[in-house]
């Protein structure tokens, strides 16, 4: 399973909007229930690749895209319905916080009023998470379990912030108080990318999405600026007329292109490549991961057995139009355990299997 991004805003502030965009699914505009939609991860690589390769299959990365509504203010404490949304959170490994930077109605746009809400959603529930672990551990603590102590005291720590509105993920924790805190699976904690949806892409430097831009820069979070309205429409349209649309809109790539680069660039993630005639396979793992766990990202018997890597880089491969030729040049490599994998490379995994 790929990358899985999670919508979630203040009601109106254009998720289902920014759903049918990227997803071109044309979901239930004013649906209270939940739109997943599976997008493939646009990679100009993968053509290129499919061209040389012949190959009769070919598997993109994909990315699971989720439009979680129903965070209205109060939503937590109240029924349990905005509790079992706010259960999608933990199912996704990015949040995209919508907010709504474009004028509708008579409540003006407010990044950080909504920017605040939605993190006090989060908050409430984990505040709740947290008093429930340490009521669970306080007796043992309290009859002298040390490991039960710490990890009361760092709940403690962190419930702390979040009643003073801090969002865990704006906390700075110790290594140990992460660890004391993974089960709990905090919806605060979860990295967060910033969309700001404007009326229209003139408004990229408008008072709004500038208050947003300031926000995400002072969490060192991303911020894409999209125009939601104008790019469900886009989308809505035959592929091949999109990019003159796009470029009438002021933009060079659509929507999904920036909110994934965003989204690979936030979790640290990168693309390397299987292939060959059979098929061209992209895969995905943390930059910098080492190749046995790379390679297990294409089956767990290759992470066990793995004996070596034999990798070409993609820009390689283009230049010489051959797997045998780039040999030929001397820059097919053969990597061990110690490799660290690189965006863009092409790999054959050599191991033992049982
Ligand atoms: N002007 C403008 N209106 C938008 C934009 N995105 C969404 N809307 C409108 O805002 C309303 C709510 O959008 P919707 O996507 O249903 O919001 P959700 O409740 O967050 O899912 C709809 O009437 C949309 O047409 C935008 O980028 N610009
Ligand atoms: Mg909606």
């Amino acid at each position: 399973m790929g990358l899985s991004c999670g919508l979630v805003g203040l009601p109106r502030s254009g998720k289902t909007t920014i759903f049918n965009a990227v997803s071109a699914a044309q979901a239930a505009a004013f649906g209270t229930e939940l739109n997943r939609a599976i997008v493939t991860v646009p990679d100009p690589r993968v053509e290129k690749l499919v061209g040389l390769y012949q190959p009769p299959k070919v598997v993109p990365a994909t990315l699971e895209l989720v439009d979680i509504p129903g965070l209205e203010p109060g939503s937590t404490a109240a029924d349990g319905r905005g509790l079992r949304l706010l259960g999608h959170v933990k199912e996704v490994d990015v949040l995209v916080y919508v907010i709504r930077c474009f004028e509708d109605g008579s409540v003006p746009a407010d990044p950080a009023r909504d920017v605040e809400a939605i993190d006090l959603e989060l908050v409430v529930a984990d505040i709740q998470t947290l008093t429930n672990k340490i009521d669970r551990l306080s007796r043992r603590a309290r009859i002298g379990d040390t490991v039960a102590q710490s990890e009361v005291a760092a709940c403690t720590k962190v419930r702390t912030a979040l009643e003073g509105a801090t969002p865990v993920r704006r906390q700075t924790l110790s290594c140990e108080e992460e660890a004391s805190l993974r089960e709990c699976n905090l919806l605060s904690q979860r990295p967060v990318l910033f969309v700001a949806n404007v009326a229209s892409m003139a408004d990229a430097e408008g008072p709004a999405a500038r208050t947003l831009r300031a926000l995400a820069e002072g969490e060192s979070a991303p911020l894409v600026v999209m125009a939601g309205r104008d790019e469900a429409e886009v989308a809505e349209l035959p592929s091949e007329d999109r990019p003159a649309f796009l470029a009438e809109l002021g933009l060079k790539e659509s929507s999904i292109e920036r909110l994934i680069r965003a989204a690979y660039r936030l979790l640290r993630l990168t693309s390397f490549f299987t292939a060959g005639e059979k098929e061209v396979h992209v895969w995905t793992c943390r930059q910098g991961e080492a190749a046995p766990v790379a390679a297990g990202k294409i089956h767990s018997d290759m992470e066990k057995g793995f004996i070596r890597m034999e990798v070409i880089r993609y820009d390689d491969l283009v230049a010489h139009q051959s797997e045998a030729a780039v040999a030929k040049a001397g820059k097919q490599r053969v990597e061990g355990r110690a490799y660290r994998i690189q965006d863009g490379d092409i790999v054959v995994v050599r191991f033992s299997g049982r």
